[in-house]
């Protein structure tokens, strides 16, 4: 059986987290939540492409890319959750499992940050576990595609 092959892709501005030790993201860094990601897939058996844009369209090029080499999507929207209907509209057309991911509960904060667009698309959603929510989500990930394999 091939590992199962993961894209975990993180939107604007999260390549900050960490930096402020008195926010709302903690004091783990984007890197060390990257490795954090990458030893839970080691245990899994999986293979993981994590990655991190601040541009919409680059989001929705490796969504799209992803459909053909991928068994699984996770990703965190950050600010384009709540506003892109176009990265919306390329998970609907991935097609395989995908888990949305935020490191703070959305629904405890700001209404703006209450409808998530990508949530439509989701197969499931993780949200105020911080970085082990991270860890979390590929867990589950290797079920879902583990499932679908089965099935
Ligand atoms: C991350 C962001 O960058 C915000 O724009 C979202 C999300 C929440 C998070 O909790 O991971 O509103």
């Amino acid at each position: 059986m091939t590992p199962p092959r993961l894209l975990f892709l993180n939107g604007p501005n999260a390549n900050l987290y960490g930096l402020d030790a008195k926010g709302t993201y903690g004091t783990e860094s984007f890197p060390q939540i990257e490795a954090r990601c990458r030893a839970q897939a080691d245990r899994l058996g999986a293979s993981l492409d994590f990655r991190q844009s601040n541009h919409e369209g680059e989001l929705i090029d490796w969504v799209q890319a992803a459909r053909k080499d991928t068994d699984g999507l996770l990703i965190n929207g950050a600010g384009l959750t709540y506003t892109s209907i176009a990265l919306l509209d390329a998970l609907l057309a991935y097609e395989k499992p995908i888990i949305e991911v935020h490191m703070s509960n959305i629904y405890k904060r700001e209404p703006f940050r209450h409808h998530s667009f990508i949530s439509k698309a989701a197969t499931g959603i993780v949200a105020g576990l911080g970085p082990l929510g991270y860890e979390l989500a590929i867990t589950a990930m290797v079920q879902l595609i583990e499932k679908v394999r089965q099935a």
